[in-house]
């Protein structure tokens, strides 16, 4: 298949928070291990389209998107990356046929900020959309004892993925067979095309702060900007306080602190101007952008320059004609 013939008839998000599987769950349905290679760390960015075929004349695409819950960067600016894949996906008006969120079942406790993403999650996606989601499971070989695994499943599914179950979502596991992530893929594909609240609000001309998934970093973010300038605040006071005692030590160290607040104070307002951003607007003068000047006018090919992916061109699955 080469790299134009292909419009990417149909698209599959792999979700998750970093370390839950992704890569790796995609790397067990293609042949060869084409994109986890030893020794890469999680997290690094490598070819993140698979594309594949179903028969001569489907053909559809894995995406391994950012991980929700990174380290190095904010709720905001991870939820502002994948809501940019699903912008584009959107615009380009390649068919979603769903969603498949991995989580770890070896995570003994849902909390913090596994919490507030699945919470994310679920408002990204809206009730309409869950029937197209499936909350896969992954590392059950990494557990002592499988009970131990049952017991988590139970408790998500109390805590928090039952609402979407009412939704059509269901629960499933992953226990590292290419079949099984095939399986998964299928059920998918089998589905009617989907469209996410997220989608639907942005098309309504929303800003991304003011979506449902959107508010909840906003709220977060303002918090974050209200303790750090009173911060601020309070050591400029202390400053004070030093240079009136004449204590220079002091004063030195204060300074540092002061450098390193006014930072993530500037870190948090340069994230909540991209919350603030026209997110549909942008991506769609992104996309005129590339079709200008991409050689081929193929919605996939176009997807990847927007998002700056690569990709993996192979027969996914090794049966074809369902
Ligand atoms: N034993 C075991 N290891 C797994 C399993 N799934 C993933 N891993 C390993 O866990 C690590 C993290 O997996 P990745 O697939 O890189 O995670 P990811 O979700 O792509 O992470 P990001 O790219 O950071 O978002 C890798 O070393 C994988 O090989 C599993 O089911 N069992
Ligand atoms: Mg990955």
């Amino acid at each position: 298949m080469a790299d134009d013939e292909s419009d990417g008839d149909c698209m599959i998000f792999i979700m998750g928070i970093t370390g839950s599987g992704k890569s790796h769950f995609i790397n067990k349905i293609i042949e060869n291990g084409a994109i986890e290679q030893p020794g890469l760390q999680s997290g690094t960015q490598h070819c993140q389209l698979v594309k594949g075929k179903l028969d001569e004349n489907t053909s559809f695409a894995l995406v391994d998107t950012p991980g929700f819950d990174d380290t190095t960067r904010s709720d905001g600016e991870i939820l502002e990356h994948i809501t940019r894949f699903l912008v584009v996906q959107h615009q380009l008006g390649i068919r979603l046929k769903g969603i498949i969120y991995l989580h770890r079942i070896t995570d003994n406790r849902i909390q913090g900020s596994t919490l507030k993403n699945f919470q994310m999650f679920q408002r990204l996606c809206g009730n309409a959309a869950f029937g197209n989601v499936i909350l896969v499971t992954t590392m059950w070989d990494l557990l002592d004892d499988q009970t131990t695994g049952y017991q988590r499943e139970q408790e998500l599914r109390e805590q928090f993925w039952g609402l979407m179950e009412d939704h059509g979502s269901y629960i499933d596991r992953f226990d590292g067979n290419p079949k099984t992530a095939e399986a998964l893929v299928m059920t998918l594909l089998s589905k009617d095309d989907v469209l996410l609240n997220i989608q639907v609000e942005l098309d309504r001309g929303l800003r991304l702060d003011e979506t449902s998934a959107g508010s909840i970093v906003a709220v977060s973010l303002e918090e974050e900007l209200r303790d750090s300038k009173k911060q601020m605040e309070r050591i400029d006071e202390s400053i004070a306080g030093a240079v009136r005692g004449r204590n220079r030590t002091t004063k030195k160290y204060l300074e540092r602190q002061m450098q390193e607040a006014k930072s993530r104070f500037q870190q948090y307002s340069r994230v909540r101007e991209r919350l603030r951003a026209k997110v549909s607007e942008e991506v769609a003068e992104d996309i005129d952008q590339k079709k200008k000047s991409s050689r081929s006018p193929a919605a996939l090919t176009i997807f990847m320059a927007v998002l700056g992916l690569c990709n993996v061109v192979c027969n996914i699955l090794s049966f074809v004609g369902f």
